[in-house]
Parts: structure tokens; C-alpha cells; sequence
């Protein structure tokens, strides 16, 4: 039977860069979920009857939040939920399920890299039925409705048990349970030339696949070693856990420094490689030379036509605007649009949409395709396979060769973790104030060129996004970017990004930090971040 239960709105059901994030607790009081779901679902018209797709990372109240979504979905009128095995889907999973069967929309429960368990992050998502994040306007109006909210609706009966596939009723709702990695699988075969890489691999090639207790295990299990032959072990902290073991689940050079010291290794694997709690980012490291994510994007963006999906070429690339620019120079080499947009994959889709961009990548570990509307950490991992099996080179080899060919973009992200909203808010506010001041201004060697606050104009539907980020660029084509994170849980997150470019071969050797230690310097004394965050030094840097 279907209730009509009372609320009140809770504060900041506002969704972020990608999703509603908060930690675990603030998710686990009463009628919180119910809230945001039936938010999502009073901001939605014409879903009566419809397929809605649902599943998440696995992380500590997966299935309590899910099981209370399948209750709230039934009561609204959905027709069919389509629910990864054990509430498992990966994120791109996810959209790829979305699409296949022409759903409504979809509901992921995830809060992607962020660390996990009890008293860990959660966050939901809502995709829309190109498989994507949902837009701007769509989550502005899912706030909307959260702040008025006066009742939700749910079905009285207790949803299926989540581990059975099969077809399950709920009121007037079918449940279907669905294995989560075949169609993933099947999409993937269509994309990449699998024979191919299975004869690297039976060939000797070595990877180590960190799915860093996160949901990829399964994925990465049945794709890399049973289907493609990968040696049994490859694939490490291959079972999803609530907690993801105590770690983050951030493939960086931070939270899986381990596979950075085995790909330093002189007998290391070929490739290391790890996914998010989500799987939507990716890490690559070939032995001996770690690839930024701006410099994955820009090398596969160049290679890509070697895999079978993309034979025709890429239509364009899109980048987040902190992105390094080493995309841009591979577009203009083949005569393709690039395309930059702010941070969040939910600016790529209508560039995917409309066959404008075919690749897209952000500096955090994120690189996509058309194949789906996500960012997805196995697929870059599976296009660089293909990659190296084709030109039988080593990544340090394909790598280097690039930089060649294009410059090398040296980069860098500092990030400051949960300093206090208020100086970061400050800080941001005296630079904007600041920037009309910069052009034409010199620091040692560099001179500004322009200084803005970063607006987007998106060319399919005409929207336009504001304060995305104050970027300073110089007349080298050196930039420094800073941005507020929009996906923590805990004060604010001040991200600076660093970039430099160098097109003299003989000078690629330098270490990152040697090579950017001017702007670094800058960075610091424009923004006066030492001051507004009390931090002499950044938390983390990518
Ligand atoms: C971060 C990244 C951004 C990414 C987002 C979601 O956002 O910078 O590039 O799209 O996380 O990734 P922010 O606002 O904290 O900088 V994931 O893997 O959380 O879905
Ligand atoms: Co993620």
C-alpha cells in the first residue's frame, strides 16, 4: 500500500559537482533520504510507468538507502527499477544501463573517491536518461523542492532482497535484479579489440589492477583476468567493502602510493592501474613514469583510433577548464573542436549528445567517452591496453613520444583540504576582486596575460554556469587555476592548479615540482593562501 507520509525539509540537500554528498550520519537520520529522493522525484515530469535504474558503490548503507529508494520509486509510479546485483553498479555501469534500456533516468548511490563506512561520506545521484549527471537546472530544481517539501510517499512493503537476480514485485513496481558487469562487459568488447589484448597478455605483459576495495572488483576480475587473461592476482583488492578497508578510495598518488613504488620498480608490472569507490576515474602508471590524468586524456585522445570503437576518429575532445591544455594541442594538430567546460562530467553530455565531442577528460582522473554519459575508470584502463598492444611500445615510450610530437604540459593540483569555509571563502573573494588588476603585470619571468572568473556558455542548449574558477593565464601559456572543491563533506576545499608548458624536448626530464616552482611560488603569494587557510603547505598534491 502506498503512504503519504509528513516532512519537513532538511538544510543543504543541495547537490554539488556530482551529487549530494554529506557524511554517513547526516545521511541516517530519519526521512533524510526519503527527502532527496522524493525531491529528485517532485523536480521530474512524466516518468509514470517508466524503467528507473539503480545501483551504487557498495559502501557502508548502500542497501538501507537503496532499499528505501526502491519503497519511494514505487509509490511514485515507476513501472520497473532495474538494480545491480547486492545494490552493486559502477557509475559508468550505471549510465550504460540507463541508456541500454532506455530509462528515465537512474539513481546512484555513491560518494565516488570520498572514504567510506560508518563514519565515512555517502551521497545519491540522479542521472537523466542520456545516462549523465543531471544538469544544472535539473538539481537546482531538486533543491528547490527539497526546501518545500511537506510529504513523500512510500510503498509500505519491504523491498526484495537485493542479492537474487531475477524479477521481484513491489506494489505496482517490478524489481528486476540484474548481473551488474555484463553489459558493462559486452559494451566494452564492442569498443576494444580483445584478441588483441589478449595476446599481450599472453605474451608476458604484467598489470596490476588496484580496485582499492571499491566496486570495480567484480568488473576488473571478469574482464581483465577471465576474459582477457591477465595472470590471477592482477587485480587486487578485487571485493567491494563497506568501508573500503579504511582507505580512501581516491586512485592518486596519495591513497594508492603503493602502486606508484611498484611501477618505480625495476622488475614492476608493465602497467599499474585503479579505479574509485565509484570506478569512474582512473589511475595509469607504466613502469617508471606515472601519466598524468591531463597528459591520459591527451594521449589517448591522440591514439585512440587504433581501438576498433573509435576506427572513424574522435569528432572532438572536451576538457574541464583546469584541465592542463595537452588535449588542446592534439586537437589542433587533427583539426578537431576542444571544447572546455567547467568541472563535473554533467557539462560533457550535451557535447556528447550532439557527436560534438567524442573524448572527454578532467584532470582528476576522469576520461570518457561517447560510449556512456560518465567519466570510466576500466574503460581508459582498457583503451590504454589496446593502445600498447597495438604499437607494442611501453607507456614511457608512447608517453615520451607524445610529449615530442605535441610539448610537454607540466601540471600539478594542490589541494587544501577542510580549511575553514569562511578564509577560503575570503580568499577566493580577494582574488576575484584582484583580478582586474593582473594583465600586464609582470612576476620575474612570467607576465599576465588575462585573469577572469571562469563562465560557460554550453553551445547545445545555450545555458550558461558562472564562478567556475578564477584562472590567471600567462603570455607563456602558463595558467594557475583555483577553485572550491564541490564534492567535500568538511569545511571547504581549496584547489590551486599549476601548469606550464615546454616544447623543447631536452628539458621533459624535469621533476614536476622543479618544473612549476615559480608559479607554485606565485600561486601562493597572489592568492595569499597562507594567510586566509593557516596552511603553509597543501594536503595533497596530484
Ligand atoms: C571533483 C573533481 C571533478 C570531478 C568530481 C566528481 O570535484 O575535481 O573533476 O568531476 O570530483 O568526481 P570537486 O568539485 O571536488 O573539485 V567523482 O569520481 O566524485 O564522481
Ligand atoms: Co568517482
Amino acid at each position: 500500500m502506498i503512504q503519504t507520509l509528513a516532512t519537513t525539509p532538511f538544510d543543504g540537500q543541495r547537490p554539488g559537482t556530482s551529487g549530494l554528498r554529506k557524511k554517513v550520519p547526516v545521511f541516517r537520520q530519519p526521512r533524510y533520504v526519503e527527502n532527496f529522493i522524493q525531491s529528485v522525484f517532485d523536480s521530474l515530469e512524466g516518468f509514470a510507468g517508466k524503467t528507473l535504474v539503480v545501483g551504487g558503490d557498495g559502501r557502508f548503507f548502500n542497501r538501507e538507502a537503496i532499499a528505501t529508494a526502491l519503497r519511494i520509486a514505487a509509490a511514485n509510479g515507476f513501472g520497473r527499477t532495474v538494480v545491480g546485483q547486492g545494490g552493486l553498479l559502477s557509475t559508468p555501469a550505471a549510465s550504460h544501463l540507463i541508456r541500454k534500456r532506455g530509462a528515465f533516468g537512474g539513481l546512484i548511490f555513491s560518494a565516488s573517491h570520498n572514504p567510506g563506512g560508518e563514519d565515512g561520506d555517502f551521497g545519491i545521484k540522479y542521472n537523466i536518461g542520456n545516462g549523465g549527471p543531471a544538469p544544472e537546472k535539473i538539481t537546482e530544481a531538486i533543491y528547490g523542492c527539497s526546501r518545500t517539501l511537506t510529504r513523500y510517499l512510500i510503498e509500505d512493503l519491504p523491498a526484495p532482497h537485493l542479492d537474487t537476480i531475477g524479477e521481484f514485485r513491489l506494489g505496482g513496481m517490478i524489481v528486476e535484479i540484474v548481473d551488474p558487469v555484463a553489459d558493462y562487459q559486452a559494451l566494452m568488447e564492442t569498443l576494444f579489440d580483445f584478441d588483441r589484448i589478449r595476446a599481450l597478455f599472453a605474451g608476458g605483459f604484467q598489470i596490476t589492477f588496484d580496485a582499492m576495495s571499491a566496486v570495480t572488483g567484480p568488473y576488473a576480475k571478469r574482464i581483465l583476468e577471465a576474459t582477457l587473461g591477465a595472470a590471477e592476482g592482477s587485480v587486487i583488492n578485487a571485493t567491494p567493502l563497506p568501508d573500503f578497508r579504511g582507505h580512501h578510495p581516491d586512485p592518486n598518488m596519495v591513497h594508492a602510493a603503493h602502486l606508484f613504488d611498484l611501477a618505480m620498480a625495476a622488475e614492476g608490472p608493465d602497467l599499474c592501474a585503479a579505479s574509485d569507490g565509484d570506478g569512474d576515474r582512473n589511475l595509469i602508471i607504466g613502469r617508471g613514469l606515472f601519466v598524468t590524468p591531463s597528459d591520459s586524456l591527451a594521449v589517448l585522445a591522440a591514439n585512440a583510433h587504433v581501438a576498433p570503437g573509435y576506427r572513424a576518429g574522435i569528432a572532438g575532445i572536451a576538457r574541464s577548464m583546469p584541465t592542463s591544455q595537452a588535449a588542446d594541442r592534439v586537437a589542433a594538430a587533427r583539426k578537431i573542436p576542444l571544447f572546455e567546460t567547467p568541472t563535473g562530467w554533467k557539462f560533457f553530455g550535451n557535447l556528447l549528445d550532439a557527436g560534438l565531442a567524442t573524448i572527454c577528460g578532467e584532470e582528476s582522473a576522469g576520461t570518457g567517452s561517447n560510449h556512456v554519459r560518465e567519466k570510466d575508470g576500466l574503460w581508459a584502463v582498457l583503451l590504454w591496453l589496446d593502445i600498447l598492444a597495438a604499437r607494442r611500445q611501453s607507456v614511457a615510450e608512447i608517453v615520451r613520444a607524445h610529449w615530442t610530437e605535441f610539448g610537454r604540459n607540466y601540471y600539478a593540483r594542490h589541494d587544501y583540504e577542510e580549511v575553514p569555509a569562511e578564509g577560503a571563502n575570503a580568499l577566493m573573494a580577494g582574488l576575484r576582486d584582484a583580478l582586474p588588476g593582473l594583465p600586464g603585470k609582470r612576476f620575474g619571468a612570467l607576465t599576465v596575460a588575462g585573469a577572469d572568473d571562469f563562465a560557460y556558455h554550453d553551445p547545445v542548449d545555450g545555458s550558461d554556469s558562472s564562478h567556475q574558477g578564477l584562472r590567471i593565464l600567462f603570455e607563456d601559456g602558463s595558467r594557475i587555476v583555483y577553485r572550491l572543491s564541490g564534492t567535500g563533506t568538511a569545511g571547504a576545499t581549496l584547489r590551486v592548479y599549476i601548469e606550464r608548458f615546454e616544447p623543447d624536448p631536452a628539458r621533459h626530464d624535469l621533476p614536476t615540482a622543479e618544473a612549476l616552482a615559480p608559479l607554485i611560488a606565485l600561486a601562493g603569494e597572489l592568492a595569499e593562501i597562507r594567510r586566509h587557510t593557516g596552511r603553509a603547505a597543501p594536503s595533497v598534491i596530484t
